[in-house]
């Protein structure tokens, strides 16, 4: 059994989507970033740098004592590597998922997660700071356009957990001002994940 310290936004949802997928039994443990849960002492000893999502594992890959992690690209990447799903065995796809999985989390969730702050949560408008992100956002988007228009999943032709990764993110995209019709390759490719089954049982949990 995984426990699984959730809360409902792009980074807690990576790993629900992943453990729907496979079919792993978890138990969510609502972390309430709003109230500050994720600072509690108990939080702290699973997820040291206060942030959601964090998983205990307590039947563990190596059959050792309980094991937590926390990072959701350390998280996707460990559970791909337990069950040998959702990360190809070939090696050159999989090197490419891991390319894009990294790209996820060094770049498209960090940056769009500063679109969020600056245009839905900033207590003040400032407007050189708006203008970074949305500008940081749409160049990502190009990106991953450009990635989509050769390939039906980011890593090559299997959806993998780069895709988890970033569906999430770019999920928001009403968010981040940006029109998904300047980018057809990522609308496609947002529809087809929409439909999977663990998608549409994570998004109307
Ligand atoms: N690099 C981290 C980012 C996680 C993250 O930013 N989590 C946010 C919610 S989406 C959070 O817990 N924020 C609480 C805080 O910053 O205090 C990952 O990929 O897991």
């Amino acid at each position: 059994m995984i426990d699984l310290y959730y809360a409902p936004t792009p980074n807690g949802h990576k790993i629900a989507l992943f453990l729907e997928e496979v079919g792993l039994p978890y138990t969510i443990y609502p972390i309430d970033i709003s109230a500050n849960e994720q600072f509690t002492p108990e939080f702290l000893a699973i997820s040291p740098n206060n942030k959601i999502p964090a998983i205990v594992d307590h039947q563990p890959a190596d059959g050792g004592e309980p094991l937590s992690l926390f990072e959701s690209g350390a998280i996707l990447l460990y559970l791909a590597e337990k069950t040998g799903k959702l990360l190809s065995q070939n090696e050159r796809e999989r090197i490419r998922q891991l390319q894009w999985l990294f790209w996820q989390v060094g770049g498209f969730g960090p940056m769009l997660g500063q679109n969020h702050h600056f245009n839905r949560y900033a207590p003040e408008v400032v407007p050189y700071a708006i203008n970074r992100y949305v500008t940081e956002t749409q160049r990502l988007y190009k990106v991953l356009n450009t990635q989509l228009e050769k390939t039906p999943f980011l890593g090559g032709n299997e959806y993998s957990i780069a895709d988890i990764a970033t569906y999430p993110w770019a999920h928001s995209y009403e968010y981040q001002k940006i029109n998904l019709q300047d980018y057809p390759a990522v609308e496609k490719w947002l529809e087809k994940i929409s439909q999977r089954p663990a998608t549409q049982a994570v998004y109307n949990k």
